[in-house]
């Protein structure tokens, strides 16, 4: 069964100020609609055209370039997609997230630090992620491209509960080379109840 491009949980404008309507409109349907286009196109005929993609993800080190690109960009975008929500001021962590990002970071304010220096420093294009490793600890890393930490040949192998995309199509139009800004921006749309729900489904 082929892949599909699941609709944006809002509306394009619902992240602004903070994320723009245009890049929304562009990264949704252009960028993410082609990785699913191109996966598609990637696996038919393979051993892969009916796996699940997270199954997929697990074998990314040796299906080739153009089905890890997509497979990655495809779950990736559907991630990045889930844990944004229009700004709410009362959004927070729920008590066993924050319990584990205190033990871990010390606060969330530091967590956030740490985080977005993972996002600024990864060199060129790519994700930065907070996710929960075998152990069942908080750990916060970044892939390049549109690698993940589900893939067999990623450096830092977890669970993603919240990930932020730092190609440079998902920021230039209103940050240009500010990453930084955008980065610091990211968190007035976190949707901390659904990262909330997949620390606890990464957790069972
Ligand atoms: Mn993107």
């Amino acid at each position: 069964m082929a892949f599909t491009l699941p609709p944006l949980p809002y509306a394009y404008d619902a992240l602004e100020p903070y994320i723009d309507k245009q890049t929304m409109e562009i990264h949704h349907d252009k960028h993410h609609g082609g990785y699913v286009n191109n996966l598609n196109k990637a696996i038919a005929g393979t051993e892969y055209e009916n796996k699940a993609l997270e199954e997929i993800l697990k074998n990314a080190g040796k299906a080739g370039a153009a089905i890890r690109n997509n497979a990655g960009g495809h779950w990736n975008h559907s991630l990045f997609w889930e844990v944004m929500a229009p700004h709410n001021n009362a959004s927070k962590p729920d008590a066993d997230l924050a319990a584990a990002i205190d033990k871990e970071f010390g606060n969330l304010d530091a967590m956030k630090e740490k985080f977005n220096a993972a996002g600024a420093g990864r060199f060129g294009s790519g994700w930065a992620w907070l996710a929960v490793d075998p152990g069942h600890k908080l750990v916060i890393c970044s892939s390049p491209n549109q690698d993940n930490p589900l893939m067999d040949v990623a450096e830092c192998k977890c669970t993603p509960i919240l990930g932020v995309d730092v190609w440079e199509h998902a920021y230039y139009l209103k940050y240009q080379n500010k990453r930084g800004d955008y980065l610091n921006a990211f968190w007035n749309v976190v949707n901390w109840k659904k990262v909330g729900e997949l620390y606890a489904k990464a957790m069972k």
